[in-house]
This record gives structure tokens, sequence and C-alpha cells, in this order.
């Protein structure tokens, strides 16, 4: 009985004291969000879309879970393009092409970005659309904006998400995403958003959410406005001689074609790099000795502003050139 009543007394201590740590993280939760709101308010922010934006919000503790989930660095790039530019990847991106093949013409041709690129960011952005993600942006962003990791970033992005209600006349509810507060089918940050987000349709919202039109203008935007060159490819995988000098695989180090082929580079099939004078760097993507070699083109630079990985821009060149011209 002793025993009994002394496992009660511990489990009513233990009961209660993570009851107080929960009461005490809300509590400063609450005083945090007291002071996001006065800030937003002195950028712009109204009263109703904070009303509207943070009605029920508390930091969720799923999207901490993912945020401190380790990068899955141990696949290597061959690995990883089975699994993000699968055939199937592939023969969806080529269905869909084919049946938006006018309006891509048409963007493609107003942005000067090849169709093949917008839709294979489409395809491993959000399976083309398919897999947006269900994350409430607002509690996604306000939770990492509390949570202190990198806490500066997302409390802008948090911003950014307001004002992009703000301006589109959305409800907090309909502004859904990836736990980390990419939005819609092109998942942009909400500041990506307000750069490079495009009417296409010209019906007053910048929908990169369901009007198709406006996802493949927007990533065209992004696209061309970072840089894109529409005359030029990405790159590719090639073979290095024996004897190469590796100091020289820097991305930094820039060559002509011509050059290249001097030094003994090749196409993987082994035929000869194109005679151009295009600049080009010799890039090793993938760690150690699962690491790969590809020579890269400016655009190759233009997809890692998108996202930094190689192994993200390796995968959205090597989907686009599967999919089509
Ligand atoms: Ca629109």
């Amino acid at each position: 009985m002793k025993n009994i009543v002394t496992l009660l007394l511990l489990l009513f201590a233990l009961t209660s004291t993570a009851a107080a740590q929960e009461n005490a993280k809300n509590q400063s939760f609450a005083i945090w969000l007291s002071d996001f709101k006065r800030d937003a308010v002195s950028q712009g922010i109204s009263q109703n879309t904070l009303d509207d934006a943070f009605a029920e919000t508390q930091p969720l503790e799923r999207v901490l879970v993912l945020d401190r989930k380790q990068p899955e660095s141990t696949l290597t790039l061959d690995e990883y393009l089975e699994n993000v530019v699968s055939d199937k990847r592939i023969s969806d991106g080529r269905k869909f092409y084919a049946a938006n093949k006018s309006l891509l013409a048409k963007i493609s041709a107003e942005y000067g970005v090849q169709a093949r690129f917008i839709v294979a960011l489409w395809g491993i952005e959000t399976n083309y659309g398919s897999n947006t993600g269900g994350f409430s942006t607002i509690d996604s962003l306000a939770t990492l904006a509390f949570d202190g990791r990198r806490s500066e970033f997302f409390r802008d992005e948090l911003l950014n998400a307001l004002k992009v209600l703000q301006s589109e006349h959305m409800s907090a509810g309909d502004m859904r995403g990836s736990w980390a507060g990419a939005l819609g089918q092109c998942q942009f940050m909400p500041s990506s958003f307000l750069k490079y987000a495009v009417d296409y349709d010209h019906d007053g919202k910048h929908d990169i959410w369901h009007t198709q039109s406006d996802v493949f203008a927007s990533i065209a935007n992004y696209l061309s406005s970072v840089g894109w060159n529409g005359n030029a490819s990405w790159g590719g995988r090639v073979k290095l001689p024996k004897k190469f000098d590796k100091t020289l695989t820097d991305i930094k180090t820039e060559k002509t074609l011509q050059e290249w082929h001097k030094l003994g580079v090749r196409k993987l099939s082994g035929k000869a790099l194109p005679s151009d004078s295009m600049k080009a760097s010799v890039i090793m993507v993938g760690e150690g000795a699962d690491a790969v070699p590809y020579i890269i083109y400016s655009n190759y630079k233009v997809l890692l502003q998108w996202n930094r990985s190689r192994y993200f821009a390796t995968a959205v060149g090597t989907l686009a050139d599967a999919i089509g011209k």
C-alpha cells in the first residue's frame, strides 16, 4: 500500500512538472507572439489579418521534430536520382508537358526559360502539384520563429507570409504548404512569393496553389529573375581522364568547353564536349568515393540559388533532359 501511495505521489509530481513546463512554454510563446504582433503592426499588417492568422496558433511539435531530423546524407547521388528522378516521375513529366504544351510554350517564350525546366522543377518540388504539404504556413513559421534555432530567418518569413495573406486577401486557413513554410505547387518561401509569384491569368490572385498558369509563370519568373540563360542547358555527367588535376573541380573555376576538352574532359559516352566558347565548371557531386563528375553551366548555379543542394540541382537537370527538349 505504502509503495502504491509513493508511486502515485511520484506520478503526480511528474505530471504536474510536465504540466508546469507546458504552461511555461505556452506563456513564453504568448509573450513572444504579442511582441511579434506589435512588430507586424508597425510594418503595415492590419489587426484583421493578425486576428485571422493567429486565432489558434500554438507551437507545432511535429514541425520541430522534422526540423531536427538529420538530412539524408547517406544516399549516394545515384540512389538519390533513382528516387527523385524515377521512371514514373519521368513518364508523368512527359505526360504533363504534353498536356500543357501550348501554355508552356507561351510562358517559355515570354520568360526565356525552356519548358522542360519549368516542368522538372514542378515535378521535383511537389510531384507535379500533387504533394504541396498540408501544414498551416502561419503555424509552422511561428513555431520555427519562436524556436530559436533559425529564429531571425523564420521571423522574417512569418512577416512575409502575413504580407502575402493581406495582399492576396487570403484566409490563413487556406495558406498551406511544407512544414518549413514553403508555399504551393512551386514551394516558394513567402519572401520568394512576394518577389516572383505571377498572376498570369490576371484574375487578381497570384495563385500558386490552384492555377496552373500562375504556377508555371511563377517558376519561370523566378529563374529568369536570377539569371537564367534560355539559350543554354545546365550541363551533364562527364568522364575525367586518369591524370586529371582534382583541384580544378571547383565551382568557382570556369573554363570554356574547348579548354575542358583539351584537359581531357569527355561526355559520359566518351564523345567530345561541344566545341564551344561557353564557360563551364567541372564539379564533383556527392561525397568521397561516390562523388560523380559533372560539367555545369551558369544555369546550374541558378538552380543552386533555388535550392543550394547539388543533388537537387542535378536532379532537376536530369529530369528536365529526360522530359524533353
Ligand atoms: Ca491568377
